[in-house]
């Protein structure tokens, strides 16, 4: 990544190559009144807003704004200074604006900056602006979401006064060992790169480090720039330079050719190569790339919850999920995989199946990765690139190379085999359907419903609980960016902030939001900011009185479901397992200004699905209340994922499971193998 001139514009254009952060000479904004004195006189605030407004991406020639606006809730610390700088924007008018957007929760408001992110391949995304104290902590587990999935976001939490003049002010955290630790500190091990710009003049090296680490796909996660209340509002006479336009150039470092020999010749050796793609895929645009590459070779893949969709439903060598909330044919060629390709992938436990993934005895990986971090993971051959170049590289390196035709017919197989058990989740037996209650509806009922009836182009939002592990192994993705669940995190309440991203992103698109009760609960708050802003989501919101997720987990661990249901403290046991709380999500969602519509039966589920789709593209969100049974399952993984189990216990149930995860455990290896020479 570097920045380059905007060569298209007239004016001195710089060695564009070879140059750091070179700034174009096009000016952004008003600022030729104090052109000819050579410096701009703003507050801290005013010129965050116009150095952002000024700042682009690129990638393969194409360019974008960087920032699409910024999100933002106000209080002391923001009121005065950025969000006096946003309203003079939004007064100014014209095209280089960054247009400020009012959200409910300030964590809220990070998800739906990382969403609108990730849809668009790292290349765009908001600034959060937010208050001091509680309004900035707030932002952290955002921050944390971001920097794990590796999500570029601007953070911009406010901070007490620099001066300290008038301190401790109101939420100002006083620890008695350090004068100047704020609860901002708290963004330091959350951010990819932080700043607290305690003096105007530390300004633009702050903003230009940011934006090094925001358009760097190895760096990339959330950026924090702490603004001190005071500093906010402070004037300073600014080089008008630090406002012209600049393009931050995303690169696509290519592999080294030694690298892509040996990984060659590995490939050349292996009989059951196996590849794993990972989000990486997504971000680089690598998925034709990867459908060449696997069409040349007939080596089958399998994708983690980033990288799903890597290659589409339905392609011979399209294995589908991998890991421990894989399909079992992805599984049985991990399990027997004597060389595992990783693209883009930072190999998560659920990915390897906490380490049970891969059982050949001499399996050794190649892994592919634009971070050097994660290409060393499972002691494996290291190519540090950008996927698709990697690939095309590979591809090439390999002409003529073939598996085995009984490996691709051992592919067609396992497949048909799942699929089919996909068919039955999607439409189960007459006698799965007789045993719910009424008004009742499998999980699998309702992802088949939706999947079968939204567009290949349409977008699935999850992010916990159950469903993102049944969407995993059962949602059939047409197109490159149709799945978007946030496994990294894996944060209840993303989902509807995260659907109105992904919409703001890509309005042509309808968006799924596919919702628990228990996510919902967390973050319904969001659905008001689509119904501000005209934003068309479809959330289907499951309700199914708890924690499916947990509850099941809780139960196979030996600890009976405890504390995962929806019920009335029982007055006579003490204990949480009274009647089932009488919650009214439809009824919530529509005091929030939703159009809800409340199915009961499969017809229900397919005519709301059908209306929602057919609701005006401005009209706000649209709720779909379905009720499900979490008592069936989606098909077993035939995988594991390792959540330790007590070791001493009262409990049989607990004594039990212990035996059991020993058993696994057993099958976990440390893939130390090294390389041959
Ligand atoms: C913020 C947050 N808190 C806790 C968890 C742990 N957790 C994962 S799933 C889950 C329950 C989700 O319930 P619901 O949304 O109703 O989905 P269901 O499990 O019923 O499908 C919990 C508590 C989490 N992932 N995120
Ligand atoms: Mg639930």
């Amino acid at each position: 990544m570097s920045s380059v001139a905007d060569s298209a514009k007239p004016g001195p254009v710089a060695d564009s190559a070879t140059s750091g952060p070179v700034a174009d000479s096009a000016t952004s904004g008003p600022v030729a009144d104090s052109a000819t004195s050579g410096t701009v006189r703003l507050t801290v605030g005013q010129a965050v807003v116009r150095f952002l407004a000024a700042q682009w991406s690129e990638r393969d020639g194409r360019r974008q704004r960087l920032f699409a606006g910024c999100f933002g809730i106000f209080g002391h610390g923001n009121v005065a200074g950025l969000g006096q700088a946003l309203l003079q924007d939004e007064v100014a008018g014209g095209q280089d604006r960054l247009p400020y957007v009012l959200a409910r929760n300030e964590q809220a408001m990070v998800h739906t900056a990382v969403a609108y992110a990730r849809h668009k391949d790292r290349l765009q995304t908001w600034a959060c602006t937010a208050s001091v104290g509680p309004g900035s902590t707030n932002m952290l587990t955002g921050a944390a979401l971001a920097t794990v999935n590796r999500i570029p976001v601007l953070l911009l939490p406010s901070g007490t006064f620099a001066t300290r003049v008038a301190g401790p002010v109101l939420q100002e955290l006083e620890v008695p060992y350090a004068a100047d630790v704020t609860v901002n500190d708290a963004f330091r091990p959350l951010s990819r790169f932080f700043d607290r710009v305690n003096r105007p003049e530390q300004l633009p090296a702050a903003l230009l480090a940011a934006m090094r680490v925001l358009t760097d796909p190895v760096e990339t996660g959330a950026v924090t720039i702490a603004l001190p209340q005071d500093v906010q509002a402070e004037a300073y006479d600014w080089p008008v330079e630090l406002f012209e336009r600049r393009i931050w150039r995303v690169g696509r470092p290519l592999p080294e050719a030694a690298d892509i020999a040996d990984a060659a010749a590995l490939i050349s050796a292996a009989r059951r190569p196996f590849v794993v793609a990972g989000g990486g895929v997504h971000y680089s645009g690598a998925e034709a790339a990867l459908r060449a590459f696997c069409e040349a070779t007939g080596i089958p893949a399998g994708e983690s919850q980033a990288g799903k969709g890597s290659l589409p439903h339905g392609h011979p060598q399209a294995m589908g999920a991998v890991g421990s909330t894989g399909t079992t044919a992805a599984n049985a060629l991990a399990r027997e995989a004597d060389l595992v390709i990783g693209i883009g992938t930072r190999y998560a436990d659920f990915t390897t199946a906490s380490r049970t993934a891969f059982q050949h005895p001499d399996v050794r990986f190649v892994n592919i990765n634009v971070a050097r971090f994660d290409t060393g993971k499972l002691a494996g051959l290291q190519v540090v690139a950008d996927a698709r170049e990697a690939l095309a590289a590979l591809t090439a390196a390999l002409d003529g190379y073939q598996v085995e035709p009984s490996y691709r017919e051992r592919q067609a197989a396992l497949w048909s085999e799942w699929d089919a058990r996909v068919e039955a989740a999607y439409n189960p037996p007459a006698e799965v359907g007789d045993a719910l209650a009424e008004g009742v509806l499998t999980q699998g009922t309702v992802l088949g419903c939706v999947n079968e009836l939204s567009d290949p182009r349409d977008v699935v939002v999850c992010a916990a609980g159950s469903m993102p592990g049944d969407l995993h192994k059962l949602w059939r993705v047409r197109d490159r960016k149709a799945y978007h669940v946030e496994y990294g995190y894996s944060c209840m309440g993303y989902e509807i902030p995260g659907g109105i991203g992904v919409r703001l992103a890509d309005p042509d698109r309808d968006v799924f939001v596919m919702v628990g009760d228990g996510s919902y609960l967390m973050m319904p708050t969001e659905l008001v900011t689509a119904v501000q802003e005209h934003i068309k989501i479809i959330v289907v919101l499951v309700q199914n009185h708890g924690f499916h997720s947990i509850g099941s987990l809780s139960e196979a661990l030996g600890s009976q479901r405890f504390g995962t249901s929806y019920r009335f403290r029982d007055q006579a046991s003490g204990r949480l397992d009274g009647d089932r709380l009488p919650i009214d999500l439809a009824a919530n969602a529509r005091s929030l200004g939703a159009t809800v519509i409340e199915v009961r039966d499969r017809e229900g589920l397919v005519q709301a699905v059908k209306d929602a789709k057919a609701a005006p593209a401005d009209g706000g969100p649209v709720v779909i209340h379905v009720e499900t049974d979490p008592t069936v399952h989606a098909p077993d993984s035939e995988s594991w994922w390792d959540v330790p189990v007590s070791q001493v216990s009262e409990l049989d149930s607990t004594r039990r499971a212990y035996e059991e995860y020993t058993a696994h455990k057993a099958a976990q290896r440390p893939h130390v193998r090294g390389l041959p020479h």
